[in-house]
């Protein structure tokens, strides 16, 4: 089964554009404690290169793409997040890479809990320990 979760977020559009609403327990489900985004990423520069051991986050590219790499430790799947109404849900214990942010990337990342740095695992060889105990 791919490791690739998509949420489909619902436009509330009218003859001015577009808005989508994001609500806790409704369309992210999970209660938000935490929202971040990245953007100015330069030329080249890959981010991620970890995984979390408790944390559900939903991420958004609200504009300009970037490819998120999701790896459970036996498989990995790609996805290219392009549409501002496309959310990529990760949780459970998933080593995440995110490559080829375009100049315009606007990456926009709801999370279940605040930031810790305890809750990273940053080692790959610790991620594979973890998944396979
Ligand atoms: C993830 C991917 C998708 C904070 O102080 N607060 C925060 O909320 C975050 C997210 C980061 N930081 C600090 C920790 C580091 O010193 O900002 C610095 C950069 O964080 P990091 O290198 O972890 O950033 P990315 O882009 O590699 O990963 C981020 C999230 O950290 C991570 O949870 O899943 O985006």
């Amino acid at each position: 089964m791919s490791l690739i979760n998509l949420i489909e977020f619902e436009e509330i559009g009218d003859s001015r554009g577009s808005l989508i609403s994001l609500e806790q327990m409704k369309n992210i489900p999970f209660e938000i404690k935490r929202i971040y985004y990245i953007f100015g990423t330069k030329k080249k520069v890959s981010r991620g290169f970890h995984a979390h051991k408790n944390l559900k986050q939903i991420a958004i590219c609200l504009s300009g793409s970037c490819t998120f790499l999701i790896d459970d430790g036996r498989r990995k799947d790609t996805i290219r997040l392009s549409r501002p109404n496309v959310g990529l849900y990760i949780d459970g214990i998933k080593w995440r890479e995110m490559h080829n942010f375009t100049k315009d990337c606007v990456l926009l990342v709801v999370a279940s809990e605040h930031f810790n740095e305890e809750d990273y695992i940053r080692r790959y060889d610790e991620f594979l320990k973890v998944v396979n105990e």
